[in-house]
């Protein structure tokens, strides 16, 4: 939360015509490295939905022309805000079919990690699957809950199941596991060491698990949880979470990287990346 918000809702204009050279530089070698590792890596939604954006790879796309593409297929939208937006506007603005996405990039020397959401990871790693019908109702139906969530002082158990699929999901297709999390999409790294490290917990998704789930936000997960099938993102879009939060409210979280007697393991992780050793 940057910069002081001169609309109620916090967007701003993208500036499209303010990003520099340099700053078109940044957004062609995030794009072509993300391109050229994604296929047979990213799920097959992310990619159709790439596939059918004006997004190319010389330049920042223009959020006016990725609507144009954006709105007839799901109602959706982009909306341009300086950066991370109070919980409660953003929320509203999912609730609304609006996605807030930071409209400045990273430099040259963050090309790997940085703190805030900005265009590359928002526009990049979440509009893709905004173009799925059911990844968009499921994002409308969070940003609704999460107002509800953050009234009823429960939001940490709703945010972990944001966390836990939206960015940082895998799915099983193909016969094995693919990614469809924007977190994950709009990381290199993190797109290779999801799928291919020893070290992460793969579970299958579960929905009170995943509520229990502490994440990291500082460093690659230690645990992923998997769908079945992205479908089942339409019935976690109707689940009544009321007696979830009323069972889980005072029941301590799990640290990321425990596993747990009921789980069902896709692969047990060494543990070796955060831990430095098998446990
Ligand atoms: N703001 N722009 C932006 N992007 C986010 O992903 C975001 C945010 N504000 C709050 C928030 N995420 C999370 O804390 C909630 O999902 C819980
Ligand atoms: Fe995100």
């Amino acid at each position: 939360m940057t910069t002081a918000p001169h609309r109620p809702d916090w967007t701003i204009d993208q500036g499209w015509h303010t990003y520099t050279a340099a700053d078109h530089a940044v957004w062609q070698t995030l794009f072509e490295r993300q391109m050229a590792m994604l296929p047979g890596r990213a799920c097959d939604e992310f990619v159709q939905g790439m596939q059918a954006l004006p997004m190319q790879p010389d330049r920042i796309p223009r959020f006016d022309e990725l609507n144009e593409a954006l709105l007839p297929q799901t109602g959706w939208q982009v909306v341009a805000v300086p950066g991370l937006v109070p919980d409660d506007v953003f929320f509203d603005h999912l609730a609304n079919r609006r996605f807030p996405a930071g409209n400045f990039i990273r430099n040259a020397q963050q090309l790997d990690y940085l703190q805030e959401p900005d265009v590359f990871h928002d526009v990049f790693g979440h509009v893709p699957m905004l173009m799925n019908p059911v990844m968009a109702d499921f994002i409308q139906a969070y940003g609704a809950g999460g107002l509800r969530a953050e009234r009823l002082g429960v939001l940490p158990l709703l945010a972990r199941v944001y966390w836990y699929t939206v960015e940082f999901g895998l799915v099983r297709q193909h016969g094995g596991l693919r990614l469809f999390g924007a977190g994950i999409a709009s990381s290199y790294t993190e797109s290779l060491f999801c799928l291919d490290d020893p070290s992460p917990n793969r579970l299958r998704f579960e929905l009170e698990r995943v509520m229990r789930t502490d994440y990291r936000i500082d460093d690659f997960q230690e645990i992923y949880f998997v769908l079945d099938s992205l479908d089942d993102l339409l019935d976690l879009a109707r689940v009544d979470f009321a007696p979830l939060y009323q069972r889980l409210r005072h029941q301590p979280s799990l640290p990321p990287g425990q596993v747990l007697p009921h789980d069902h393991i896709w692969h047990r992780g060494s543990g070796a990346y955060h831990h430095g050793g098998s446990r």
